[in-house]
């Protein structure tokens, strides 16, 4: 008998997984910080890795596994075979060429849609019920992709978008208040990048709109120059790129916030990318982000801001470049 038979009298087999298994795509900078996240703040117990980088995954995995002490005792593969995903939850997708200094997210569009057509097929194929989480650039457009070449569900589709952004905006208003950021209650809709969308009207904390105590608030006219604030959450990005060069904490931690969302089905409400077709005026088949309810089944519902005619006209021509673009793609 071995050491491990007389140590264990077995009973029953073991269960082979523990039903919360998220697959990452990518172990880049965001990919990383994603796992780390998850699995750091214990959202799930089975977290796999997969990438083409043979080295950096088995480097990526034992760093991890090494750390499990520390962590809740998860369960974390790693491999270039995607039938180590089989049974996924959730599948993240950080995989792709990002920005270079000066490049803007809209610049990697066909180099990304040719990296998905190797990433989605696979993982849907060992995981036909999950739920696609789309974090590489231009996340909303790879959206659109990532629907086209999975054949799920749009419910089943959804782009980080503009969680990240509206947690930066959220963290300037609070900043420039004096309060905790959990206490402000803004949000930033639209193109995950330059032209997304800050909703001024609906800025408030407690109840208490700022529009009514400023009704200048992020308008050209405004002498406090709230409109900066936004000026600073598309800026971000490049700025966090040219000092580090790239960017991956806060997106990390905004995608494991989703996670635990969709995976405990609390149906919590996120700023995230989905299809937008017939809202707010818009007819193409674009995925923008708007404040959407969020459970085990993905977009549950979507939330119906009261918009200005600014914010909507804002929110439309976005649309119309999302759909030019996407008409260029060689899917
Ligand atoms: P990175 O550090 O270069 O990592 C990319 C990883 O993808 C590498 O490990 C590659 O080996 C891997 N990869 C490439 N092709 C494949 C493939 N066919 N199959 C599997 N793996 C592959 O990049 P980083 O992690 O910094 O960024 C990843 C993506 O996230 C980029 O497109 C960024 O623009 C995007 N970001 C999106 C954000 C958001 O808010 N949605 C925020 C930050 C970055």
């Amino acid at each position: 008998m071995t050491t491990k038979e007389l140590l264990l009298n077995a009973v029953a087999q073991p269960a082979q997984d523990a039903g919360d298994r998220i697959t990452v795509v990518g172990v880049g900078a965001v990919g990383m910080a994603c796992a780390f996240s998850i699995l750091s703040q214990g959202y799930s117990s089975d977290v796999v890795l997969i990438d083409v980088m043979k080295d950096k995954l088995k480097g990526e995995l034992m760093d991890l596994q090494h750390g499990s002490l520390f962590m809740r005792n998860p369960r974390i593969n790693a491999s270039t075979d995607y039938t180590a995903t089989a049974g996924s939850k959730i599948c993240i997708v950080t995989a792709g060429a990002r920005q270079l200094d000066g490049e803007t997210r809209l610049d990697l569009v066909q180099r990304n849609t040719d990296i998905m057509k190797h990433i989605i097929p696979p993982l849907v194929k060992h995981s036909p019920n999950t739920i696609l989480l789309i974090v590489s650039n231009p996340c909303d457009i790879l959206c659109y992709v990532a629907w086209k070449l999975s054949g799920l569900p749009q419910n089943r589709i959804i782009g980080s978008g503009t969680n990240l952004d509206t947690s930066r905006f959220r963290f300037l208003i609070a900043s420039k208040l004096g309060i905790a950021p959990t206490s402000v209650h803004a949000w930033i809709i639209g193109e995950h990048g330059d032209s997304s969308v800050p909703v001024w009207s609906g800025i408030n904390v407690a109840g208490v709109r700022l529009r009514d105590l400023n009704p200048d608030l992020g308008t050209e006219h405004d002498k406090e120059n709230w409109k900066e604030l936004h000026e600073k959450v598309v800026s971000s990005a490049y700025e966090v790129i040219k000092c580090k060069g790239y960017t991956n904490w806060a997106i990390g931690l905004s995608v494991s916030a989703l996670v635990h969302t969709l995976l405990n089905n609390v149906n919590r409400v996120h700023a995230v990318s989905t299809c937008v077709k017939g809202l707010h005026g818009i007819e193409d088949d674009v995925f923008l982000s708007l404040p959407a309810v969020l459970g085990e089944n993905g977009i549950i519902s979507i939330v119906s801001q009261k918009l200005t005619d600014t914010e909507e006209a804002a929110l439309q021509k976005a649309a119309k470049v999302m759909s030019e673009e996407q008409q260029k793609l060689k899917l």
